[in-house]
């Protein structure tokens, strides 16, 4: 999309099918305010608190900062400096500016120092139901961090260089990050679903130099080969880097003989081998607080996904208080955080929240639903897990696979439930609430993103707060959210429109890797003043602000963001395809499925093995997560007179198909050939 035009009226499409009940108020349940302690006394003190953050913003978080974490050097200039404002010159946000500490400390060495070296920082839970299960302190997290920062140190990584990391869920991706953060390297954590082609793309962007994978992991009763991916990632890279090129890979070993690997000479070593001979002491690199910590790609409404950096005393301070806030995070309590590493959840929630709050967590590996759909809760009785953090998509496959998996099940520990990644629908919410918690733990619904860094909007456990099922409810602290319609003019309650955010947080991610001007443009520039969500929100009578999904061209697949130009970039790039217009479309357990729109160049005709084959081809491009649901053959598409696609049509058939009536198309009179619509009607399900 390129004019702010295009981007509101996009928007308004997407708002336009929003529904708008308030919904019953459940009170934070009596037996959970009576089972656990408590950080805040009741939701009036989560108000005062509020209240103060955003009156007081210096004050409020350099206290904070003070005391959730150790500091080498106090920062002596101001505790904030911002401009959201593209019209006053470059965007940007400072928090703590000149202050010195190193993430990695704060997360494994302060502990050991303080005598808590053999507390548990994570239960590893393998893909296989017995006999996989690992153990790590965080004095053996700290060993590992140590060791492997060494050796990246002794291969030539530098402060400020950047380390692609691309493993399954398990405890060496989490040592991985630390080791990185130790010596001042950013990370680059690839998903492990990712493809070869899709780890390609974020190594050239980043021009990372060392990958770390590991053989290959067992999904359910599939092996992964994750390092022929890495190799073939390295493949592209050889292309079409200009020189650029990945001369070392540390691989870790996870399956072993179940999978043989060629190492190749030079480039490839054994995590293990490697580790062992390492120089067991590694110094920490103290960073500037602003000093990046990190860059994670994500997908947005336009182009490839971006490259957010997040820097280092205001993320690690924002993952830590939201972690022990938003879930009432008591000490000795065994935290589970279902999201893998490789997505913001992970990094907030599985990594740098809970370590930073000397947690002990639950860190799993394997499919939620294998061997069946107990296994959550298996885990969750098995470590005597009190605060479980999961995903709307997972809830609704559970609930659908019925009760009795649940049931039969022991889960005395829960204290708190959450949920994250997409809106949950209140009928989840309340299966979630009533089966999964046993009516006795709240649900912390948390809105927040990848450029968030940390929640943004959640409700509070605590005393007295009433929640509502399908609301995120309340902004968290130092969150100064407003609703803009599409003049970006600020509505007062009740209201519905554009969810933006008016000040800057300590986890607002700075910048788009190498790239500024698009950060400025997509967040920036469609509301001057304010950074602007993407995502679209209601606040009732009681102030309680509920997200209505996605206002741009973005699909959210099972709680994972999907760019629809991504997709159809992958489909036309396929011989046989012309165009391909790609849009979101409802689905029972994933929320939004893949919906594309394929129209053939001419000469060849739609067929089912076409089909496939174009499936497969965003499949290998993107990854097993983007493939289409449905390929619609379009002769053509609904274009107006100036070419541009009407995708409010193209969804609207996507979620009605022939049912779809003349009203829900709304005007169709502005499009070049307005006999497509009947065509793609007519075309429906074949
Ligand atoms: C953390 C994460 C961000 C997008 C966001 C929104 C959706 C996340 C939500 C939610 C409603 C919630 N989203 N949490 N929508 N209620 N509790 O998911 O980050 O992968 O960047 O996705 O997810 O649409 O804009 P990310």
């Amino acid at each position: 999309m390129s004019s702010t035009e295009d981007m509101i009226s996009a928007m308004h499409d997407g708002l336009a099918e929003v529904k708008t009940e308030t919904g019953p108020k459940i009170p934070v349940p009596e037996t959970y305010l009576k089972a656990t302690k408590h950080h805040l006394k009741d939701v009036q003190e989560y108000l005062d608190w509020y209240k103060k953050s955003l009156e007081s913003p210096n004050d409020f978080w350099s206290e904070k900062a003070k005391e959730m974490l150790s500091w080498h050097q106090l920062w002596t200039g101001k505790t904030l400096e911002y401009n959201f404002d593209v019209r006053k010159g470059k965007v940007y946000s400072e928090w703590f500016k000149g202050g010195k500490l190193n993430a990695c400390y704060n997360a494994l060495d302060r502990h050991v120092e303080n005598g808590h070296g053999s507390q548990v920082a994570y239960y590893c839970e393998g893909n296989d139901l017995v006999d996989d299960h690992r153990t790590v302190t965080y004095a053996q997290m700290l060993d590992q961090v140590k060791r492997l920062a060494s050796a990246l140190k002794k291969r030539g990584v530098r402060k400020g260089d950047v380390v692609a990391i691309y493993l399954p869920n398990i405890p060496e991706l989490p040592i991985s990050m630390l080791a990185c953060a130790r010596i001042g390297a950013i990370h680059n954590v690839v998903f492990g679903g990712f493809s070869a082609e899709a780890l390609a793309g974020r190594i050239l962007d980043a021009q990372c130099r060392v990958l770390i994978t590991c053989d290959g992991v067992m999904r359910g009763n599939k092996v992964i080969e994750l390092k022929a991916l890495a190799d073939a990632a390295e493949e592209l890279v050889y292309e079409r880097g200009d020189g650029h090129l990945v001369d070392r890979q540390i691989v870790f070993k996870r399956l072993g003989d179940k999978c043989p690997v060629g190492m190749k000479p030079k480039r490839d070593e054994w995590w293990h081998e490697t580790l062992a001979k390492a120089e067991p002491e590694c110094p920490v690199e103290w960073m500037d607080a602003e000093d990046p910590l990190f860059v994670l790609y994500t997908s947005g409404s336009t182009g490839k996904p971006k490259g957010l950096v997040h820097t280092t005393a205001g993320y690690i301070l924002y993952a830590a208080i939201t972690h022990k806030y938003a879930f009432n995070y008591q000490e000795n309590d065994v935290f589970f955080c279902t999201a893998d590493c490789g997505w913001i959840t992970g990094h907030s929630y599985v990594v740098y929240g809970p370590l930073l709050n000397r947690a002990t967590s639950v860190i799993f590996e394997g499919v939620p639903t294998h061997p069946d759909s107990s296994r959550l809760w298996q885990i969750c009785d098995k470590y005597k897990v009190n605060q479980m953090y999961t995903a709307p998509t997972l809830i609704r496959s559970l609930m659908r696979a019925g009760d009795k998996y649940v049931t039969k099940i022991p889960r005395n520990s829960l204290r708190v439930l959450g949920t994250v990644g997409e809106p949950i629908n209140p009928e989840a919410w309340n299966w979630f609430f009533n089966v999964g918690g046993d009516k006795c733990c709240p649900v912390v619904d948390t809105w927040w993103q990848t450029e968030t860094g940390g929640h943004m909007i959640i409700p509070p456990p605590v005393r007295g707060f009433q929640m509502k099922p399908g609301a995120a409810s309340l902004p968290f602290f130092g969150i100064e959210p407003v609703v803009l319609n599409e003049k970006g003019e600020e509505l007062s309650k009740p209201c519905e429109g554009f969810l933006c955010i008016k000040r800057s947080w300590p986890g607002i991610h700075r910048t788009v890797l190498n790239d500024h001007a698009r950060m400025e443009q997509v967040y920036f520039s469609t509301f001057k003043g304010y950074y602007m969500s993407g995502d679209g929100c209601r606040v009732d009578e009681d102030g309680y602000y509920w997200l209505t999904g996605r206002v741009d061209d973005v699909i959210n697949v099972s709680g994972h963001r999907i760019g629809t130009a991504e997709v159809e970039s992958s489909l036309v790039s396929h011989p046989y395809v012309a165009e391909a217009a790609v849009v979101p479309m409802p689905h029972d357990i994933k929320g939004q499925g893949i919906y594309a729109y394929v129209t053939l160049r001419d000469g060849f005709e739609p067929s089912e093995e076409l089909r496939k084959e174009l499936r497969q081809t965003v499949r290998v491009e993107i990854g097993a997560i983007a493939t289409p649901d449905v390929i619609h053959w379009a002769p053509a598409l609904p274009k107006t007179r100036s070419g541009k696609i009407m995708r409010r049509i193209l969804r609207k058939i996507a979620e009605k198909g022939t049912h779809v009536s003349s009203e829900e198309l709304g005007d169709i009179t502005t499009l070049a050939e307005p006999q497509v619509v009947a065509q793609l009607i007519e075309l429906y399900g074949k």
